[in-house]
């Protein structure tokens, strides 16, 4: 048997070519024989030019129905699909290339020339291009080649994708997904969420991470049915779409943003069947002014680009507010105390997760990927959680300094790191407040020593040059000294309280 996710989604695939995927913005839409012949001549190029199994293929590219195609095309070549978020900078592209030494990077034509330097540096890298609406070198070279019809043979441990995650060190690691992780995954959430074959999808999150991609995307191409692909979120034209779809995945800013519009009600939600929220916390406020508006109790589920997806609120049952739901089955969680032991149901302690969607490893970083995982295989998740009585997970909080801002993940060291080399900044430290609209927002707080404060917006103009614009602190505040405690270490929280109400509704943000 092939266990190369793309066969099994071929053999999943309506039998009619003209059965409709994906609904493009401008109202036009493609069908799945299309898909499949667009795939296969992509597939046909990266071929003649060398790319093979085990082959990288680095993305950084708009969304559109040619980038579902580039991804598949990955897929049938036996590749490692490499997505890369479009906010990168030049730099941060420099570093991934460097680790991951890809075979193509695909980009935006925008971008060819900042990133022609980057490819040349490793002989036979081809930097190919591809817009939005399809112009570019990639489809031109695919249009040359006939579709292929061969797809590679996988094993289930063969790597399909690597996506990088920042660390808690400030240094990029590679997440290896293996065909299986992400099949056992695929075919976990299609039975959890009972997806029926007429089911249709408004596709609002980028391509480029688990959510979009390996989330809502994969469940699309394994359920063979339609999807709305939009390009960006936007919450008038989600709430359009309403009337011909089923399902929505998202972040929740998703759904605070949903309900600013005084156009969210019950009949415009009246069609569809399930609210995804995922990536990070939805209040518990949010989950009842949903339900409230639009009679959809959000089904939350937690995951991470490591392990895909860990546990889900039922389809059927409770959907408890403020809290993530058992496991996905085949998924073990548990909780685990300061001192190792494993805690009973109610306790804080420490996520960790074992199962076939656990990922194969860190990219080329044995080392790292070894102290993340248990002796027995359970993964160390880095997230505070407590399991209830009837199993299900509440995460409260991070073991891990990181701040989640949209959806986006910013680890603080990255940036305090770019911030401590600037002229003035003694040093920094990064954290995540409270953001009405984000979640989380990032915000640096400046030691100047004692000297006067420097100006923000040249700190936030010089970041921008080096960090994807996510990642630039929305405020900068300067202080003498950062608080510590009797180890020397910086007092984040001392910082998150006196800071807290940065970007509350009466404050001046
Ligand atoms: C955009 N901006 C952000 C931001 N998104 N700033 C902080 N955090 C974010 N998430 C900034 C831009 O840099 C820009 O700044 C300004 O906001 C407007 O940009 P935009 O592109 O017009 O923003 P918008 O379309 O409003 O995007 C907001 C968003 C988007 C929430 C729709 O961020 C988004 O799609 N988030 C989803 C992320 C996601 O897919 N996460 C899943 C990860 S997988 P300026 O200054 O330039 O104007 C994962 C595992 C799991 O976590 O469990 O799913
Ligand atoms: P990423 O590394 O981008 O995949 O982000 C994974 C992290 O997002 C997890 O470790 C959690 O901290 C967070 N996360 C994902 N889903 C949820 C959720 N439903 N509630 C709280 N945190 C979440």
């Amino acid at each position: 048997m092939n266990a190369n996710l793309y066969a099994l989604y071929r053999s999943r695939f309506p039998a009619d070519p003209h059965a409709p995927f994906m609904e493009l913005d401008d109202g036009s839409s493609v069908a799945f024989g299309d898909v499949i012949a667009r795939s296969g001549r992509i597939a046909a190029l990266l071929r003649a030019l060398g790319v093979g199994k085990g082959d990288r293929v680095a993305v950084q590219v708009e969304k559109s129905a040619h980038t579902v195609c580039l991804y598949l095309a990955c897929l049938q070549i036996g590749a490692i699909h490499l997505p890369l978020n479009t906010a990168y900078t030049v730099s941060e592209i420099a570093y991934f290339v460097g680790d991951a030494e890809p075979k193509a990077i695909v980009c935006d034509p925008a971008s060819e020339a900042a990133l022609a330097p980057i490819a040349a540096q490793r002989a036979g890298t081809h930097l190919l291009t591809l817009a939005a609406d399809g112009s570019g070198s990639l489809v031109a070279g695919a249009r040359e080649h006939a579709p292929l019809e061969e797809i590679a043979q996988a094993d289930a441990d063969d790597i399909a994708a690597i996506l990088y995650t920042s660390g808690t060190t400030g240094r990029s690691k590679g997440a290896m997904l293996s065909h299986g992780n992400l099949a056992s995954n695929v075919q976990a959430l299609h039975e959890a969420w009972g997806f029926r074959p007429d089911d249709v999808l408004i596709h609002a999150l980028p391509l480029f991470h688990t959510h979009g991609l390996f989330v809502a995307l994969n469940l699309m191409l394994w359920n063979g049915g339609r999807m709305i692909l939009m390009q960006r979120f936007d919450p008038e034209r989600v709430i359009g779409a309403m009337s011909r779809a089923t399902i929505l995945m998202g972040v929740p800013t998703f759904y605070t943003r949903l309900l600013q519009s005084p156009r969210l009600d019950r009949a415009a939600a009246a069609r569809m069947r399930l609210f995804v929220s995922g990536s990070a916390p939805l209040l518990a406020e949010t989950h009842r002014a949903f339900a409230q508006r639009t009679g959809h109790a959000i089904l939350e589920r937690y995951g991470m680009t490591e392990t895909c997806m860990n546990t889900s609120n039922p389809l059927d049952g409770e959907r408890r507010a403020g809290t993530v739901g058992p496991p996905l089955p085949g998924v073990e969680v548990r909780v685990r105390g300061k001192d190792g032991e494993i805690l009973a149901p109610g306790a804080i302690g420490v996520l960790e997760v074992r199962g076939p969607n656990v990922f194969k490893g860190y990219w080329r970083m044995p080392e790292k990927t070894a102290s993340e995982f248990r002796e027995d295989g359970f993964f160390i998740t880095g997230d505070l959680a407590s399991i209830s009585d009837d199993g299900y997970v509440t995460i409260v909080g991070r073991d891990k300094d990181l701040v989640i801002t949209g959806g986006y993940n910013v680890y603080p060291k990255e940036v305090e790191s770019a911030l401590d080399a600037m002229d003035g900044v003694v040093e920094s430290a990064v954290v995540g407040l409270p953001h009405p609209d984000l979640g989380e927002a990032v915000v640096a707080v400046v030691s100047t020593g004692g000297a006067a404060p420097g100006d923000a917006a040249a700190y936030i103009a010089a970041l921008r040059e080096t960090l994807a614009a996510y990642k630039v602190p929305k405020r900068v505040f300067f202080v003498d000294d950062l608080p510590r405690n009797t180890m020397g270490k910086v007092q984040k929280n001392m910082l998150r309280e006196r800071f807290a109400d940065a970007f509350a509704p009466s404050a001046d943000a």
